[in-house]
């Protein structure tokens, strides 16, 4: 039993946490880093969209969902498995261990799409990469043919907290969101589960967040922390960019609250310079995603992430 893992922190330990000096705050969160993870390994993961757009849900942030409908974003079926397979192989060649497939659907429902899902995961495994999807709401049987296919990771994210979620998200609720979670950890995936900041939320929403995250026993294996990509089309349009200093925050209160999670600094990384990536690096993040797209949305362009990477030195860019 490790007794610094805690499972028990409340809402507001986590805030004050969030708001102590941000150079306590940074020093706290790389001394719990660098005891739990190499802190000189960053690893690189990427993002496919297998299947985009039309979504029937309505989450405000999400560029992909059928109620926004001035987004300029096309219906798309979902890809052939031997095309996403060219495109893992690819990533693989790039340096990338971790690939993950996202589908815009509601559910998994059976049947021939969920099948080809089952082969892409089969495939990305047999390339020795970890693989990772997210593919909305799922049942125990999911799950399993999942597990069986050989899945490291299913993404579902919390988003926000218990509290602000009905302004962001009214076509399903929070307790669906536990349930497919705790399906996906019953069939023994590791569960990667994050949200985003910026989309209007308080720091209390952003701690009581963190607060059901760091309640999971075990954590989540895996926790993505988004800074919201402003797509035009969506409720969320006009929201300021988050500064990058509450990114910085966020993950270090994430690192300190659950100190041996893989944390992914996710979407939102094409409005941060260098230096405020290094920041986040060090308040305890483990990975980023690579490629020049993200789902739909732009994501650093190979020269800037080479720029980083440089500025790190070597690094050691696989962790699996
Ligand atoms: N449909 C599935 C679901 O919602 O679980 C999977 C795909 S969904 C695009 C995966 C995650 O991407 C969302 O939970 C959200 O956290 C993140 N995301 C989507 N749009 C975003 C945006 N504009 N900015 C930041 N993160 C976003
Ligand atoms: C996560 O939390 N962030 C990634 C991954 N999980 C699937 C997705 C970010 C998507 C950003 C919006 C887009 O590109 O469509
Ligand atoms: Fe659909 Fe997922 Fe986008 Fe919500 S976040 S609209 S569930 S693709």
């Amino acid at each position: 039993m490790d007794h610094t893992i805690r499972h028990d922190w409340s809402v507001n330990e986590i805030e004050a946490i969030y708001r102590l000096p941000l150079l306590e705050l940074m020093g706290r969160a790389s001394a719990v880093h660098r005891a739990h993870h190499d802190p000189n390994a960053v690893q690189k993961a990427s993002l496919l969209s297998i299947k985009t757009g039309g979504c029937p849900e309505d989450c405000a942030y999400c560029p992909q969902s059928a109620h926004h409908r001035e987004v300029k974003l096309g219906k798309e079926q979902l890809i052939d498995p031997g095309i996403v397979l060219k495109m893992a192989a690819r990533a693989k060649a790039a340096g990338v261990d971790r690939f993950c497939m996202g589908a815009a659907w509601r559910r998994v429902r059976d049947g021939a799409a969920f099948d080809a899902v089952i082969e892409m995961v089969r495939g990305v495994r047999d390339l020795g990469m970890e693989a990772c999807v997210t593919l909305g709401m799922l049942e125990t049987r999911h799950a399993e043919r999942l597990a069986g296919a050989g899945l490291t990771a299913y993404n579902h994210n919390l988003d926000t907290s218990p509290e602000y979620y009905s302004q962001i998200i009214s076509t399903r609720t929070y307790q669906d969101r536990l349930d497919t979670l705790a399906a996906v950890r019953g069939a023994g995936i590791d569960l990667c589960c994050g949200g985003i900041i910026g989309m209007g939320e308080s720091i209390r929403d952003r701690a009581s967040m963190l607060h059901v995250l760091a309640g999971f026993a075990p954590h989540p294996e895996s926790v993505p922390i988004n800074a919201l990509v402003p797509v035009a089309g969506t409720p969320l349009a006009n929201r300021e960019p988050v500064d990058a200093l509450e990114l910085v925050r966020m993950i270090a209160t994430a690192r300190i609250t659950m100190p041996k999670s893989t944390l992914r600094l996710s979407a939102g990384r094409t409005d941060l310079g260098r230096e405020a990536q290094i920041m986040c690096l060090m308040a305890g993040a483990n990975s980023v995603f690579y490629g020049e797209k993200l789902l739909t949305t732009p994501n650093p362009e190979q020269d800037c992430d080479s720029a980083l990477f440089a500025a790190l030195g070597p690094v050691r860019v696989t962790t699996a």
